[in-house]
This record gives C-alpha cells, sequence and structure tokens, in this order.
C-alpha cells in the first residue's frame, strides 16, 4: 500500500533530498517549511512523480503548526511516516558570549519544534496502532565540542526525546529512529553563521556527507520489514573521526 510521509525542512538540505529519495518510491509527500516559494518549486518537481501536498508554517509556532495539520486535505490525511528534520545551529560562540535570540532559535524550532509537530501527529498513529517517526538528531547530540554548548544540548534533547519516544509507543508497535550525522554539507552553515564568509571555508579541504547521503540511510531505514526498527545511525564523512577531528587537505 502507498504511504504517506511528512517532512519538515522539505525546502532545502536533508530535507529537500529526503522528499527526492522518497519520490523515487512512489510515497506521497506532506512537504513543509517556511519558504513558501521553494515547496513550490518542489512540489512542481516531484508532482511528475507522486502526489505531493504542501504545508507552510513555523514549528515555533504551535496554532501554526495544529492549524495546518488538522486542514490537510483527506488524501494526506493519514501519515504513516513522519521526518523531524526541520532545525538548524544558529551561532558558534562561548557560553559566555553566546547570543540569547541564538538559544532560543535552537530550543523552539529543533527541541520544541519536534514536540508540537510529533503531538499533531502521533495519536493517529497510536489509534492505527502504526507509523514511523525518524528524527533528525546530530553527532553534536552524542558530543559537545567546543562553543556548541545549546545546539549540542538542543540535539542531546532531541536524542532523549527519540528514545523516551521509542519507550512510550513501543505499546503501539510505532517504529523510532534516530539519525544523526556528522557534517553535512548544505545550508546550514549558512544559516548558522548568519550567511558570514566563515560559511564558505566549513565545507572545503574535505568531501562532507551530501544531503543525499543522509536521504539514502533514511530511505533504508523506512523500508525495512515491519519487525526491524534501525533504533539510532551515526554517520560521519570518511574524513571526519568526530566533532572535532576532520582530515583536510593542507
Ligand atoms: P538546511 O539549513 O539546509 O535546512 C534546514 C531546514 O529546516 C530548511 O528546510 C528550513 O526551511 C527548515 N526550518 C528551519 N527553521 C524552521 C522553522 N522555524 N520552521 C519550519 N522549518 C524550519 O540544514 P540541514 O538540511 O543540514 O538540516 C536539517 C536537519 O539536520 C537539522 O535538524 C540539523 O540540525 C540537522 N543536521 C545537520 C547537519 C549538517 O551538518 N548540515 C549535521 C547533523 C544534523 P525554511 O527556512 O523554509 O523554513
Ligand atoms: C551538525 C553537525 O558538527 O556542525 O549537526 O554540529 S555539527
Amino acid at each position: 500500500m502507498t504511504k504517506t510521509a511528512l517532512i519538515t525542512g522539505a525546502t532545502s538540505g536533508i530535507g529537500r533530498a529526503t522528499a527526492h529519495e522518497f519520490a523515487k518510491h512512489g510515497i506521497h509527500l506532506i512537504l513543509c517549511g517556511r519558504r513558501q516559494e521553494r515547496l513550490h518549486t518542489i512540489q512542481q518537481a516531484l508532482s511528475k512523480q507522486t502526489q505531493v501536498h504542501t504545508l507552510n508554517f513555523d514549528v515555533r509556532d504551535k496554532d501554526a503548526t495544529f492549524n495546518a495539520i488538522t486542514s490537510l486535505p483527506d488524501d494526506f490525511k493519514t501519515i504513516d511516516i513522519l521526518i523531524n528534520n526541520a532545525g538548524n545551529a544558529h551561532g558558534l560562540d562561548p557560553i559566555q558570549s553566546g547570543n540569547i535570540d541564538d538559544w532560543d532559535a535552537m530550543m523552539d524550532i529543533n527541541v520544541k519544534g519536534l514536540l508540537y509537530v510529533s503531538k499533531a501527529i502521533i495519536p493517529q498513529m497510536t489509534e492505527r496502532k502504526s507509523g514511523h517517526i525518524i528524527n533528525i538528531g546530530s553527532s553534536a547530540g552524542k558530543e559537545v565540542y567546543p562553543k556548541g554548548n545549546v545546539y549540542c544540548g538542543s540535539k542531546h534533547a532531541v536524542l532523549a526525546i527519540t528514545e523516551g519516544m521509542r519507550i512510550d509507543l513501543n505499546p503501539f508497535g510505532i517504529k523510532v529512529t534516530a539519525i544523526n550525522p556528522g557534517l553535512v554539507e548544505t545550508e546550514f552553515s549558512q544559516v548558522r553563521f548568519k550567511g558570514d564568509a566563515i560559511a564558505d571555508n566549513v565545507y572545503k579541504g574535505y568531501k562532507a556527507l551530501q544531503a543525499e547521503d543522509i536521504a539514502e540511510v533514511i530511505q533504508f531505514a523506512i523500508s525495512r520489514p515491519a519487525h526491524v526498527n534501525i533504533a539510532d545511525v551515526l554517520l560521519f564523512c570518511t574524513a571526519q573521526a568526530n566533532s572535532t577531528i576532520v582530515k583536510k587537505d593542507s
């Protein structure tokens, strides 16, 4: 039977690549993000392969999140797969000089936004006793690095919430997966450094993971047989050993 997936953060990077990967497999798509033009462009492109509906909302806005998901047309109301991907780092500063607006953004989007979207969708999964939730964490959710403080905190929270979901949703047969990538070459660093030139250097001198690499892992996770749940994946590019060791061309 054809499945329907809702992907947050589908306008860029990992979320957009996942939308393309799922479309290849005929999965019906609900694509979410704030940039309406991009949603429209991706919908136009993928509608040739599968059915696509878009939702334009900010995951920080609780009411907008619930209203958007409630507004889904009948054909898209049953969500089999939820990809909680929307998120970003904001800033890279020591804790003593960190920017409070950056902290708010990371906790509100990466943690609370993920919770709002999940809260809007989990009841239909528990009622049907089926579903698959994939939360995009990070290597930063497993290891803290210098100046990573609040971003690492937000991703440690994502990992804890993922593990809590797996426990609480176990009686309902719902799969819960954490995908935790290291450095992925997306718009992530442009957002983190607010367009500063420093962002251009983050992926220089080595081959970082590409968004498509993560999308393939997500596709693998969602295509396992009913009795298999990929619980937790940590993936790095070959040049990266951990959060602080990256082998770069000299
Ligand atoms: P991108 O910046 O390329 O994509 C981020 C996506 O999140 C965009 O589609 C953006 O859409 C969406 N988003 C951001 N803020 C909001 C918001 N307030 N409401 C709704 N949507 C929002 O980054 P990535 O693809 O790299 O990041 C995706 C996920 O992967 C994030 O959770 C990130 O933390 C995680 N990750 C990234 C890594 C990396 O090195 N790139 C490594 C490990 C994890 P829009 O602006 O249109 O709303
Ligand atoms: C993104 C990877 O190392 O920039 O989550 O935190 S890192």
